[in-house]
């Protein structure tokens, strides 16, 4: 018997796209797949119509798929305990409005609080996942850590998430982007990083290289070197040939496509957290971008991943710490990183497939916070 009826997520739009990517597949997941009324507070409605169109950014409150979207505007909501959630979660340790918490305090039971925190194949998460920390008024959290082993929250995936993959056709979707016959035969590699990513050189020796490749870039995505190449102002639609490179410019696509893109390509370049997971999902091999922090830390989260995922890819291991500027040595020779890459785009392939089986063994996310909040209730 299900324990908990209602769930509420506070999401803040840190950067760009992920942080509401994450949070509206979750909030999407738990009414379809586990009958929750789930109330989504999101305070930057603009950047969420990006990932979902029918988004409307005037909206104060509004039903999108089953979720209940609210403008999330400020600290200084009056809450009734009435309003409260059975299960509330802060992403990425948000503050709760203070009216909010106040309204969980006078709650009995008391709600189960969750802080959803961000992806990392560092080994001291095991340490810290479900980990409790006291509030005042009675109130407990609990850390909820997403991660690549049983002794995490595992990855977000919806169920029917593998039939959906097996039953759909790259060849229409791709025509249906404008890809032209010679470019659905090509080898096809989706581009989305930061801007600060090498992607001129990449496309140099892209240019330069025997074997055509169609590189497909979501717009605004390494606009300079888009606009070098194409020398055009790199919008939706733009496509240009250049030696063996086609680069053909795609409109950001909802979310649900974004996905298939990943399933249509040969290698995916992905980028930040949400596009990084469902590169694994798509179970094709892929580089990563990871999201730049101070000091470097990011590069050691980095080196934890392709600890994990590529030990048996040395080549995949050297173009993705080039990629993020983490290699050793000077210049970078991307003709030479390029054909070791593809030199092992076999075994690549056969570890993406064999990774996705493994990470299917930890569960989901979301099945896995239901079953921990039912233990603490
Ligand atoms: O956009 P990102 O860089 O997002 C984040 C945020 O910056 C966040 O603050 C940071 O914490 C995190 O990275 C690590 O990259 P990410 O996570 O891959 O999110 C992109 C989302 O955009 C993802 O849900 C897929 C979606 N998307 C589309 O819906 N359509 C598209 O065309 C593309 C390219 C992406």
């Amino acid at each position: 018997m299900m324990k908990f009826r209602r769930l509420d997520l506070f999401c803040r739009v840190v950067d760009n796209y992920g942080d509401i990517g994450i949070c509206w597949r979750l909030a999407k997941q738990l009414v379809r797949e586990h009958g929750l009324a789930v109330t989504l507070y999101v305070d930057d409605l603009a950047s969420f119509r990006r990932i979902c169109p029918v988004v409307d950014v005037a909206a104060e409150r509004q039903l999108v798929d089953g979720v209940t979207v609210r403008h999330w505007r400020d600290q200084d909501g009056v809450y009734t305990p009435a309003e409260v959630a059975d299960i509330v979660i802060e992403f990425f340790a948000v503050d709760i409005p203070p009216g909010y918490v106040d309204a969980m305090a006078q709650c009995e039971p008391r709600p189960v609080w969750f802080n959803l925190e961000g992806l990392t194949a560092e080994e001291w998460v095991e340490g810290c996942h479900r980990l409790s920390s006291m509030q005042p008024r009675g109130l407990t959290k609990h850390f909820f850590f997403p991660g690549f082993t049983d002794k995490t929250g595992g990855l977000l995936r919806e169920a029917e998430l593998a039939q959906q993959r097996l039953q759909f056709e790259p060849a229409a979707f791709l025509s249906q982007l404008g890809l032209t016959p010679a470019e659905i035969a090509a080898t096809k590699v989706s581009l989305f990083c930061y801007p600060h990513a090498p992607v001129a050189a990449l496309f140099d020796a892209w240019r330069q290289g025997d074997a055509p490749i169609a590189c497909l870039v979501p717009e605004g995505v390494a606009a300079d070197a888009v606009r070098a190449f194409t020398g055009g102002d790199g919008g939706a639609g733009t496509v240009v040939t250049r030696g063996a490179l086609t680069v053909r410019v795609l409109p950001f696509v909802p979310q649900p496509d974004y996905d298939k893109l990943l399933w249509a390509c040969d290698l995916n370049f992905v980028r930040g957290e949400d596009s990084f997971v469902r590169a694994q999902w798509a179970g094709k091999p892929f580089i990563w971008h990871i999201y730049p922090q101070d000091e470097n830390l990011h590069h050691k989260k980095l080196r934890a991943f392709l600890q994990r995922y590529a030990g048996e890819l040395p080549h995949l291991a050297d173009f993705a710490l080039r990629w993020n500027g983490a290699g050793n040595g000077a210049a970078d020779d991307w003709r030479a990183l390029w054909a070791a890459l593809a030199a092992e785009s076999g075994a690549a392939t056969t570890r993406a497939e064999a990774w996705q089986q493994q990470m299917l063994a930890n569960g989901d996310l979301a099945g896995n916070l239901l079953s921990f909040a039912a233990t603490l209730r």
